[in-house]
C-alpha cells in the first residue's frame, strides 16, 4: 500500500512534528552533516559549546554572525509552507491540537506562518545579555563592541540566543507535555545525533502515537518509528499531509 494510503486510515487530533536542519537544506540552508559536521575545519561541538565561547568569543560569534546573516539570503520552502498550511487547516475542528518543535535557529517556519511553533535550540535572530538574561532581536552582528539595550555595557555581553552543546533546551516542559499526549509523532529531516530530541519518538510511542520519519536517509533512531518516508521533504512534506488536509 503506498505510504499515503496506509495513513489515510489514521484520524490523528494531536499531533507533534519535529524538524531538523534537513527541511531548510532545500532552501539553501547547510545541515549538520554536510561537511562531516565541519565548520571551516572546526568540529561543531568546538564552536557551538559555553566552553568555545569563553575559549574564543571572536570564533563563535563569528560562526553565528554568518549564519544570522545568512538568513537574508534564504527562504521558505513548499515543506515549511506545507506545514504552515496544514496547521491552519487542522486547527479549525475543535479539539485538535498541533505543536511544531523545531531544532533549528534559522527563522523559515515563523517566516512561512507556523504559530505553534517552538524553538527548542534558540534563534539566530536573538540575542541574549550574558548580565540580565534578557533576550533581544539581534539583526546585526554581534561584535565585541555591540551595545546590549538593558544594561548598556559595550563589552562581550551579548551572546546568540543558541542552545549549546550542555545546555538545557528551552521549552522542555511543554513538549514533553505535548508528546505525552499526542496520537502523531512526525520528525523531519533530523539526523538523530542529538539528544533529548533524538528521544523524542521514543516518549510519543510510549504514549501510543503513530510514529512517521520523513529524511533522506534513515537516521539513527530510524528502528523506533513505524513509518519511515525516503525522499526530499520538499517533495514528501507537502504530499504527505495532503492525506489529512481533505478528511
Ligand atoms: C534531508 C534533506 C532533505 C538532508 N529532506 N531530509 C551521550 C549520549 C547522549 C546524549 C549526550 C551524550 N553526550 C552528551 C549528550 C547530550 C548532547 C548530545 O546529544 N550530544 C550528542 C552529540 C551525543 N545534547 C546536549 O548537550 C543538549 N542538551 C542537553 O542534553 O541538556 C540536558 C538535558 C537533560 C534532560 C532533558 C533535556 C536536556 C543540547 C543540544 C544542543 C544542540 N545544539 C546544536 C547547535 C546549536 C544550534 C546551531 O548552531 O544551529 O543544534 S548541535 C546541532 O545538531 C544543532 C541542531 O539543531 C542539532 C540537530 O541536528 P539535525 O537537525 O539533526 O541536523 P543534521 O545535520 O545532523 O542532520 C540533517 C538530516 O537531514 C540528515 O539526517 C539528512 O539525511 C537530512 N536531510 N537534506 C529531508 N532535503
Amino acid at each position: 500500500m503506498p505510504a499515503e494510503d496506509s495513513l489515510k486510515l489514521l484520524s490523528p487530533q494531536k499531533i507533534v512534528v519535529l524538524t531538523g536542519a534537513g527541511i531548510s537544506a532545500e532552501s539553501g540552508v547547510k545541515t549538520f552533516r554536510d561537511n562531516d559536521g565541519l565548520w571551516e575545519h572546526h568540529r561543531i561541538e568546538d564552536v557551538a559549546t559555553p566552553e568555545a565561547f569563553a575559549r574564543d568569543p571572536e570564533l563563535v560569534q563569528h560562526f553565528y554572525n554568518l549564519r544570522r546573516a545568512q538568513l537574508n539570503d534564504v527562504a521558505p520552502n513548499s515543506a515549511h509552507h506545507a506545514l504552515a498550511a496544514f496547521e491552519q487547516h487542522f486547527l479549525q475542528k475543535t479539539d485538535n491540537e498541533f505543536l511544531l518543535v523545531t531544532q533549528n535557529v534559522d527563522n523559515l517556519h515563523d517566516r512561512a506562518g507556523s504559530k505553534n511553533l517552538l524553538h527548542m535550540h534558540g534563534e539566530l535572530a536573538l540575542s541574549r545579555c550574558i548580565n540580565s538574561g534578557q533576550i533581544h532581536q539581534q539583526k546585526q552582528p554581534i561584535t565585541p563592541e555591540s551595545r546590549c539595550t538593558c544594561c548598556h555595557i559595550n563589552h562581550n555581553t551579548l551572546r546568540p540566543h543558541i542552545v549549546w552543546f550542555g545546555e538545557m533546551p528551552l521549552h522542555m516542559d511543554t513538549i514533553y507535555q505535548a508528546l505525552e499526549q499526542c496520537d502523531l509523532f512526525i520528525s523531519i529531516g533530523t539526523s538523530g545525533h542529538v539528544y533529548p530530541a533524538a528521544g523524542f519518538v521514543e516518549i510519543a510511542r510510549a504514549a501510543g502515537a503513530y510514529t512517521l520519519e520523513i529524511n533522506l536517509e534513515p537516521s539513527q533512531v530510524n528502528r523506533l518509528f513505524h513509518q519511515h518516508i525516503q525522499g526530499p521533504a520538499g517533495t514528501e512534506v507537502p504530499k504527505i499531509l495532503k492525506t489529512w488536509q481533505t478528511i
